[in-house]
């Protein structure tokens, strides 16, 4: 087992990793901006290394600051957390270059999931189902009528380098066609480097639904369940729920092993995330995310396993302690994604905090590294607490979390604590009937 863990991230996902290294009896490592100098991560490690100035290129995604700070203190492993630098199989190359382990999947897997185009093949390899759409990269503007043509319109133009959304076009007629493809290429070469772009039919009303799953070196996968992941807005999820509320028994299933056979046959070891959009009782397969997921309490809530420590011992190179059969669901959990922006327009709302109080009970988890007096600091993501609730079913859990809520103080700065209120008391949340769509369309002024 590793002695020392340099954990490469900040806020909420930083505490995480760092509560399962103690309960491993694992020395831990902070680093920081200097915006986070007061940062809960950085009081509660073993040791801490301040990497640089507070923009994240310079801190957080420093890749020699960060090398350098493990090389300082000793570290044999570092968990790269969510984000920045968690999906960056450069990264990974240059941390195991220096004898030190990376707490992820293997580079090969990282490079093939970060690319849409040669994910879509693989996962076409074994034998997940996808979206209609073009075989590779489309070349020219002809090749995308062309296509267009075959697949039949509406169609949706993405970017290979991309996921979260950027560099995407739905065209819904012919005579769009050639503006929408140009300024896809223009806007992923702006973001990406990487003009690359595919095309596929496009899925006006699905929901989200993504599978969990965890295996080792030697070739042993489970899938943890799925998660539903379709209350969200610009492409930041807001909620998420586990199990799904809509699967059959029977769907979840044959989902589940659907992911676990993909997995096996590619060899995959750590966690991974398979998604998939779902759209008139059928699934298709849009990515694989190769780290751990903001989500991942949830899946934790149901199956009652620290799956952050799980990532941890298959690192360190041992093997599953369980196997399909032995994992087993328990009710329902519900987590809400707190964030300090405007409710509204969703614009970053940094400041002081002066009052903070969490919820608590029986099934009620808060993740954050907010407190009293902590001043949120204008460089980062917004996401500044999660509210994880478990609850024997889906309306235990829904009555629980609404008291939750009640209870949860966050003054003076706008977070998105009003909105979570006003989605469980709607009668949509309640019966679960959401699309990816359905925030967008019932809350927000657009
Ligand atoms: C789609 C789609 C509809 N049809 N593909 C968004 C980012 C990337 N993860 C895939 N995305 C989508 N792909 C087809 N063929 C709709 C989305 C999409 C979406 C997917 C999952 C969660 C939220 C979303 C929000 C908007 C669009």
């Amino acid at each position: 087992m590793f002695s020392k863990v340099l954990i490469a991230n900040r806020g909420d996902i930083a505490l995480r990793i760092l509560r399962s290294c103690k309960e491993l009896e694992i020395k831990t490592v902070a680093i920081h901006s200097t915006a986070d100098s007061d940062a809960m991560h950085v009081r509660l490690a073993d040791e801490s290394v301040c990497i640089g100035p507070p923009h994240s290129s310079k801190s957080y995604l420093n890749i020699p600051s960060i090398i350098t700070a493990a090389q300082l203190v000793g570290a044999d492993a570092i968990h790269p957390g969510v984000g920045f630098l968690s999906e960056n199989a450069n990264f990974a190359e240059i941390v195991n270059a220096h004898n030190i382990t990376f707490i992820g999947p293997k580079i090969e897997h990282l490079k093939v999931m970060g690319d849409k185009i040669q994910a879509k093949i693989m996962a076409n390899q074994l034998g997940l189902p996808l979206v209609p759409g073009s075989k590779s990269v489309i070349l020219s503007l002809d090749e995308a009528r062309f296509e267009a043509d075959k697949i039949g319109y509406p169609i949706l133009i993405k970017a290979s380098a991309g996921g979260g959304g950027k560099g995407m076009k739905v065209v819904d007629d012919k005579k769009d066609l050639e503006n929408s493809f140009v300024s896809a290429k223009n806007e992923s070469r702006a973001a990406f480097g990487n003009d690359e772009v595919y095309i596929e039919k496009y899925l006006s009303n699905p929901r989200h639904i993504e599978v969990q799953i965890v295996g080792d070196k030697y070739g042993n996968v489970v899938h943890l369940g799925e998660r539903e992941c379709s209350i969200q807005r610009n492409h930041q999820k807001i909620i998420e729920e586990a199990p799904s509320p809509v699967l059959s028994e029977q769907e979840k299933e044959n989902l589940g092993n659907l992911a676990v056979s993909a997995a096996k046959k590619m060899k995959y070891e750590n966690l991974g995330t398979i998604e998939f959009l779902y759209q008139d009782e059928k699934f298709y397969f849009i990515e694989m995310n190769t780290r751990l997921q903001v989500e991942h309490p949830i899946t934790e809530a149901i199956t009652g396993l620290d799956i952050v420590r799980e990532q941890i011992m298959i690192s360190s190179g041992k093997k599953l302690s369980f196997k399909q059969e032995n994992i087993k669901f328990f009710g329902h959990s519900i987590e809400c994604r707190i964030n300090a922006e405007d409710p509204m327009t969703f614009v970053p709302s940094p400041g002081i905090i002066s009052q903070f109080h969490p919820p608590g009970g029986l099934g009620v988890r808060v993740d954050s590294g907010i407190y009293s007096g902590y001043q949120i600091p204008p460089f980062y993501d917004s996401l500044i607490a999660k509210l994880i609730v478990h609850g024997d079913d889906r309306q235990h859990c829904i009555r629980r979390l609404k008291q939750a809520l009640k209870e949860m103080i966050i003054e003076p700065v706008p977070t998105t604590l009003e909105l979570h209120k006003q989605i469980l008391d709607n009668e949509d949340m309640n019966t679960a009937n959401y699309d990816i769509k359905w925030l967008e369309n019932n809350f927000l002024s657009k």
